[in-house]
Order: structure tokens, then C-alpha cells, then sequence
């Protein structure tokens, strides 16, 4: 799609994002302001945040759910904020497009008010960031964010505009292309296949294997190649384990299904993928999380790597077979280079056991009828009641162990997206998930550390309708460290409690106060019906569900030694 004509900066950059198919931007004012008038008359939503970090994490948990960029936008001095914001969607492989102001080069090195060097904030958490400082660059450099978001590993991007708040851009005039490039309106843009060689020497070793395992990542999701990894699993009888972020490829009462491996684990996946001959990693990288720092499985376990980029190949499991291409075609054509049969009776039976094995223990607590509430009831209940199209999505820390390990996801419509790490993020991910698919139900899973970090965008969720459900975890104060704080006091005095207790606060009558539903949840048997009003509410909704910080969640499994 093509149109060549005199337009404004700022006409062409509405132009554009509404050609690409953007919906909404995040952002905190002062940027673009003249550009956000063009987008109001396109019809994209302007969402201003209460900071840069959450339209950051807007923008990303948009892009995550609807495998379209989203976009975020800062003046000069927000930079550093919206930098901070694109950690987790560069861990977190998520294709955000963030547009920055920047003095002209008469300002720059002579104490410009309000502005530092943006490159170096940019630099490690983008794959591309461009200055764009003549308007006849707007065109090829806009199309180019798009390009390298969308392309590979799907990551963020920076351009960063002429004039602190971009105005030098968009008040020029120019004759300006607006070209659509549609593969790059999504991810992924193009779909690589591997080599054939590549295939059939991975199929030989799973025809040979006794023992495997898939761990299925991420990249699955990123690719829409669940259906595709089931297909493998279920052609060859092979378990599937997956990373936190994989969470969601294979219904939790699949038989082949082991649960979540590595640091935020169930025993069983750890146990299987340990005692595994063979582990096939598909979009998956092998970091120290998903291997629970390379124990799960040790070093020298023979490994299949399918993923997009070749330099992940072997980064950690030296010697490994690398399936390079997208991974919807590579594990298709996978699974059509083997016949059907399955690796090992006693090896499923085995993984069975294990699986059967760790459930039977932790059902108890599941349906535990204690007060305070414990989080693995929390996460039953909330299984039960998760709509079949529901995007459950989770904060870090103890939010992901609980969510990962305890919540059963038990239908194919439904989505997990988690933080990569970053405290605080899945409040204003799950708002920005919202606003790309507003007729699914979106739930989010903090404790309540995580959810004071951006509290104030409840008003914003408000003044959007951006009706999300958010449930806090709400025990007081940070669960995860407790333990390690005590082991470092040891017996020495003083007062551990102060390095993570807070003050009792009721978060659901701050809801109310912000124009929000606000529901406390004390008693176990009360959550199934909150998650219902919730679910129906027309406003946003904020359950706070009060359970006790002595409940640790479970530790990771390492075999001896
Ligand atoms: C930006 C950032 N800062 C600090 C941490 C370390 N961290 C991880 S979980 C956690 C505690 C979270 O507390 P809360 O959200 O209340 O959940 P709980 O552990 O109580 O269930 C902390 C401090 C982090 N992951 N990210």
C-alpha cells in the first residue's frame, strides 16, 4: 500500500501507525502532541500513563497478546523512564516501538535542560535505535522500526525525533510516502524454514532416544506453533515440559504434560527433564531460569534447539542440534520426517508417575480451607473460574511460581503472559493486553509489592474502561525474600520484618476510591463468587484476596549433587 503526497510530519507518522495497524499508543505527554490529533481523527486510542515505565509495559503486554507492535512514546527528560520500561519487553521478546523527543544538535553539549545521552539507555534494552533528525528520514527510518521489531527475535526499538518533544518533525511539511509494508504489521513477518539436513539429523535423534523431552518456550507463542509442538509430542509419546513463558502449550491434563521447568518449577518437570536422554528445546532459550542454572538438565545431555536465531544454538548445551527456522514450519516439518510410535513405554510411565506423584501432594493445599488464604487455593479457585478465552497474566517473583505451578490452564483459547522479571509490571501489562483484545476477559496476578508500583494507573484503566480483573496476592509485604532475610540475620538481633513488611492497606477500597470495583476476599469459599462479580463488572476490578506471608511457594527441584 502506497500514497505520495505533502503532508506534515505529523500526518505521516498517524498515517503510518494506522496503516500499520496500531490502535493505541501509551504515552506520557509532552511528545507528538500534534500527532496525537491526526491519530484521534484515525480513531487510535491515546492512553496517557501516570509514568513512562507503565506505558512502556502497556505497550508491551499489547504487543504479547495481539502479535502486533505496540507502541510508547516519551518527551526528552521520560526517556531514561521509558528505557527503564523496555527491559522486560526485551527479555521478554516483545516487539514495542518507542518514540523519544531529543534536543536539536545546537542544545546537545552545552547542559541542554533536561536531558541526558539517550543512546546508552536505549542500547542494551532495543535491537535498533535510530535518531531521526531530517523529516525525509521519517519514512524509510518508520518503516524500519516496524521491520526490525516484527523480523527474528521480535524486540524492542527506539527512534528517537527531532526537538525534545518531536515538534521539530512534525510540524515539517514534506512530500512523504505512506508505505504499508504488511508483513511487518505482525510477528512473525515471514516464517524461515530450517535446512533439510537440520531436520532429519533431529529426527534421527529422536527416533534414537529413549528418554526425551520437550521443553516448549516462549518462541512457541511468539511463532502460534502450539498446535504444531502437540502434534510432535503426541506423533512420538513424548512428554512436554515448558518454560514459565511456554506456560500454556499443552493443557495441564494432557497426559504428556510435565508442567513448568527449571527455577519457577514444579519437582516433576525438573525430575523428568533430569533424568531425560534427550531434550528438545523449541522457543526456548537455555538460560539459567528455564534450567534452573544449568542443572536441569546438566551439561552434556544431548540437546535439540529449535529457534529463529542461529546464535542461540549451543549457547549453553554445547554440541546441541540446531533446527533454525521458524518454529510453526520446523517443528512441522519435524514431525513429518518421524513415524509415529512412541519412544518408551516405561519412560511415559515413569513421567506419569512423577507428574501424579507431585499433584497428589500439593492438592491438599489446593483446596485448603485455612485462613489466611493460602495462595495454591487462590490459584484453584482461580483455575476453575478462568473463562476459556481468558489472558492470565502475571507478575514476577512468588506471582510466577504461584501462577506457573498452581493455576491449571485447561483450555486452548486461554493465554499466560508473565513478567520477564520486572516487580510491578503485570498491572500495567494486562491493562495494555486489554486495550488489544477488549472481548477477552484479562486477569492479572500480583502480590501486593508488585501492584503498588503502579497503582496510580488504576485511574487510568478508569478513565479508559479498560475493564481488566486484577487480583492481589495481598499478604503485606515481599514474600520471596523472607527466607534469605532471616538467613542472612541468622541469630544476630534486630529487625528482619522491616526489610519486607508494609503497612496493612486496603487496596480494594483504594479501587472504589479511584472510581474502580474493589473486593476483599478473606475467607477461601468467598473467591469463586468475587472472581464472578468481577468477571461481570463493567469497571475495572481489583480483588484483593488476603493471605498470610509465611506461605512460601514451592522451591525449585535439583537432582543430588
Ligand atoms: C524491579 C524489580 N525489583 C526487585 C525485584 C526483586 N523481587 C522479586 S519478587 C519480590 C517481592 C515481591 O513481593 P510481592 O509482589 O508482594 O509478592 P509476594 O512475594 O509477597 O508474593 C522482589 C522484591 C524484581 N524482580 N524486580
Amino acid at each position: 500500500m502506497q500514497s505520495n503526497k505533502n503532508i506534515t510530519g505529523a500526518r505521516f507518522i498517524a498515517e503510518t501507525l494506522h496503516g500499520y495497524g496500531v490502535t493505541h499508543v501509551f504515552y506520557v505527554d509532552a511528545i507528538l502532541r500534534k500527532t496525537l490529533v491526526d491519530l484521534e481523527e484515525l480513531g487510535i486510542c491515546r492512553v496517557i500513563t501516570h509514568s513512562e515505565k507503565a506505558a512502556a509495559y502497556m505497550a508491551d503486554g499489547y504487543a504479547r497478546v495481539s502479535h502486533k507492535p505496540g507502541v510508547c512514546m516519551a518527551q526528552s527528560v521520560g526517556a531514561a523512564n521509558l528505557a527503564a520500561g523496555l527491559q522486560d519487553a526485551y527479555l521478554g521478546r516483545s516487539p514495542v516501538i518507542a518514540l523519544t523527543g531529543k534536543k536539536p544538535p545546537l542544545f546537545q553539549y552545552r547542559n541542554a535542560y533536561q536531558e541526558i545521552d539517550h543512546r546508552p539507555l536505549f542500547a542494551p534494552v532495543t535491537k535498533y535505535s535510530a535518531d531521526v533528525v531530517a523529516l525525509e528520514q521519517l519514512p524509510s527510518l518508520l518503516r524500519q522500526a516496524f521491520r526490525e521489531a516484527t523480523s527474528g527475535t521480535p524486540r524492542p526499538v527506539h527512534l528517537d525525533l527531532l526537538g525534545h518533544n518531536g515538534r521539530a518533525l512534525e510540524a515539517a511539511e514534506g512530500m512523504l510516502p505512506v508505505i504499508i509494508e504488511e508483513p511487518y504489521t505482525h510477528y512473525p513477518p515471514v516464517r524461515p524454514e530450517p535446512e533439510a539436513e537440520a531436520v532429519a539429523q533431529a529426527a534421527r535423534a529422536i527416533a534414537a532416544a529413549k528418554r526425551p523431552v520437550i521443553v516448549a518456550g516462549g518462541g512457541v507463542r511468539l511463532a502460534s506453533a502450539e498446535v504444531e509442538v502437540l502434534a510432535l509430542a503426541e506423533k512420538r509419546s513424548i512428554p512436554v515440559a515448558t518454560s514459565v513463558n511456554g506456560k500454556g502449550t499443552i493443557l495441564a491434563d494432557h497426559p504428556l504434560n510435565v508442567g513448568v521447568v527449571g527455577s519457577y518449577s514444579v519437582r516433576c518437570a525438573n525430575q523428568v527433564v533430569s533424568e531425560a536422554d534427550l531434550v528438545i528445546y523449541i522457543g526456548s532459550n537455555t538460560g539459567d531460569q528455564v534450567t534452573h542454572s544449568w542443572r536441569v538438565p546438566p551439561i552434556g545431555t544431548p540437546v535439540v534447539q529449535i529457534d529463529i536465531d542461529p546464535a542461540e544454538i549451543g549457547r549453553s548445551y554445547p554440541g546441541a542440534i540446531g533446527v533454525v527456522g521458524d518454529a510453526k514450519v520446523a517443528v512441522a516439518k519435524l514431525t513429518g520426517a518421524l513415524e509415529t510410535g512412541s519412544a518408551n513405554e516405561s519412560w511415559l510411565q515413569r513421567t506419569q508417575s512423577l507428574v501424579s506423584a507431585w499433584r497428589n501432594e500439593i492438592e491438599p493445599l489446593r483446596q485448603s480451607d485455612a485462613v489466611p488464604i493460602h495462595p495454591e487455593r487462590l490459584c484453584k479457585e482461580l483455575s476453575d473460574s478462568l473463562p476459556d478465552n481468558a489472558v492470565l497474566v502475571a507478575d514476577t517473583g512468588y506471582s510466577a511460581i504461584w501462577t506457573a505451578t498452581m493455576v491449571y490452564l485447561s483450555q486452548p483459547g486461554q493465554t499466560y503472559l508473565r513478567a520477564a522479571g520486572s516487580l510491578g509490571w503485570s498491572f500495567p501489562a494486562s491493562l495494555g493486553a486489554k486495550c488489544a483484545v477488549p472481548d477477552r476477559p484479562v486477569i492479572c496476578f500480583t502480590g501486593d509489592g508488585g501492584f503498588w508500583y503502579h497503582l496510580s494507573e488504576l485511574e487510568t484503566a478508569r478513565r479508559y474502561n479498560i475493564n481488566t480483573v486484577t487480583i492481589i496476592n495481598n499478604n503485606g509485604g515481599l514474600a520471596q525474600g523472607i527466607k534469605d532475610v532471616h538467613g542472612v540475620y541468622g541469630n544476630r538481633p534486630g529487625k528482619p520484618e522491616e526489610l519486607y513488611r508494609f503497612e496493612p492497606v486496603s487496596f480494594a477500597r483504594i479501587a472504589q476510591e479511584m472510581g474502580c470495583s474493589g473486593i476483599r476476599v478473606e475467607q477461601p469459599d468467598q473467591i469463586r463468587s468475587a472472581l464472578r462479580e468481577a468477571l461481570a463488572a463493567e469497571t475495572p476490578t481489583v480483588i484483593e484476596v488476603m493471605t498470610g506471608l509465611d506461605y512460601r511457594a514451592p522451591d525449585p527441584w535439583a537432582p543430588a549433587g
